[in-house]
């Protein structure tokens, strides 16, 4: 294996409960309840096809227009911004900062593949971006998660092929992303919510860098 690429919202820090705030925030406004199960298909989703999808739960598809929709996801996003202001480098996942660091040491790039366009903004909040040779754009993109573009653009920055890199997600439409491109797919979370991850582990302490290597 050659080069690493993560996932942002739920590998590298928990702010997936942030999103599932501000996402339940403004459904409630518009008379639509979500809980967290529903929640579990918005991850690694754009913000765009997100209030799709809960629009869609609510009985409500065509009920605005464009100009409604870009303002509700506008609004979701300010709410999102404003919890972000809470994050410090301690909110970095466990093994995150320690998995970084041995990468950088074993000369191992590593590339951030986040359908969020926060992305840039929460790594440096983090105090992680240095670690990244390179972040995917996601406007970039002609179709996102569960598409495999953007993990094939991730191994692009890298010069890598995609069989010889290691993908970190936590939602099963980035794991079949993942797959989708040949990549070796290392699941966080829960099994059932993982289908089709090569190896799925609760967080990023139980696996060390010799063993990735050795893959
Ligand atoms: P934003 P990931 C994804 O990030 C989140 O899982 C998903 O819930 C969110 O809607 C999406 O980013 C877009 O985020 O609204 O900040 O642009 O998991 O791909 O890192
Ligand atoms: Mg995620």
């Amino acid at each position: 294996m050659q080069g690493f690429v993560f996932d942002l919202d739920g590998v590298l820090a928990d702010t997936a409960k942030y999103h599932y705030i501000a996402w339940k925030q403004l459904a409630a406004e518009i008379g639509i309840t979500i809980d967290e199960v529903f929640n579990e298909q918005l991850k690694g989703i754009s913000r765009q096809e997100s209030l799709e999808r809960i629009l869609a739960h609510g009985g409500k598809s065509s009920t605005f227009s464009a100009a409604e929709l870009a303002k509700m996801a506008e609004k979701k996003n300010q709410h999102y911004v404003e919890l972000l202001e809470e994050l410090t480098p301690e909110d970095a996942l466990p093994g995150v900062r320690e998995l970084l660091a041995a990468a950088c040491e074993h000369n191992i790039p590593c590339t951030v593949a986040s359908a969020s366009k926060n992305a840039p903004l929460i790594l440096e909040k983090l105090v992680l971006a240095d670690y990244f040779v390179g972040i995917v754009d996601p406007e970039s993109l002609a179709k996102g998660k569960p598409d495999p573009e953007i993990f094939i653009k991730a191994a692009q920055l890298m010069a890598i092929d995609p069989k010889e890199v290691i993908g970190f997600e936590d939602a099963q439409a980035g794991i079949d992303g993942i797959k989708g491109c040949g990549m070796y797919a290392i699941g966080i979370g829960e099994a059932e919510q993982l289908k089709g991850a090569d190896r799925v582990i609760t967080d990023l302490t139980e696996i060390a860098i010799e063993e990735l290597l050795r893959i």
